[in-house]
């Protein structure tokens, strides 16, 4: 009698361990990311992003929709991403030492949690982005469950084949948001005193 409660203690442990298991199965984001042609400056395809020992970086970038949304420069803890966009991974490309003066480059493989949304990369014109600088968003790709065993999405930079891609963004000037609070407030007064 006694044993057989024991089983029924471990069949319900076993079935609670299973049940457990199914409700925090984790689906996997993989990514392998990187450039396969690098980049060159707007205007200018006869040199690249960088000259020997600068540094800029690189993005990955998850959004839940399919659009990449402005780069933020008041967003620096965030990445400098804007609206539902949100940096995955960075990697800190440095000329002459993990790529060349076109930025060509793999990073590590990126492994997080998946949702459904899409991905992209971003590189910057130097590691201190600024108003006015130029910055590439890469293609925008459907992020894809690659929960292990499987081998990791691919993500390239540049969807050109045979070619680098130029840095066709402009950081652009933030929204004014204490001038807009100055309106809203002044907004306030004036309808109070239409009241009054
Ligand atoms: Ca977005």
């Amino acid at each position: 009698m006694r044993r057989a409660k024991n089983m029924s203690i471990r069949l319900l442990g076993v079935m609670a361990g299973s049940m457990f298991c199914a409700s925090t199965a984790l689906a996997y984001l993989m990514v392998a990311w990187g450039a396969s042609e690098g980049f060159y400056f707007p205007g200018d395809p006869s040199h690249g992003i960088l000259t020997n020992g600068e540094t800029t970086i690189a993005q990955l970038i998850f959004s839940v929709d399919a659009v990449a949304d402005p780069v933020d420069i008041n967003n620096s803890a965030g990445g400098y991403v804007s609206g539902d966009d949100v940096v995955l991974a960075e990697y800190t490309l440095t000329s002459g030492i993990n790529c060349d003066e076109w930025a060509y480059f793999g990073a590590p493989n990126y492994t997080g949690a998946y949702s459904a949304g899409y991905i992209f990369g971003r590189i910057f014109e130097d590691n201190t982005p600024a108003i006015g600088e130029r910055y590439f968003n890469g293609p925008m790709e459907t992020a894809e469950d690659r929960s292990p065993p499987q081998s990791p999405q691919s993500y390239d930079f540049n969807s050109g084949p045979g070619y680098g891609d130029d840095l066709d963004q402009v950081i652009p000037i933030p929204e004014p948001l204490t001038a807009a609070l100055y309106g809203l407030g002044t907004l306030v007064i004036l309808h109070r005193r239409r009241k009054a």
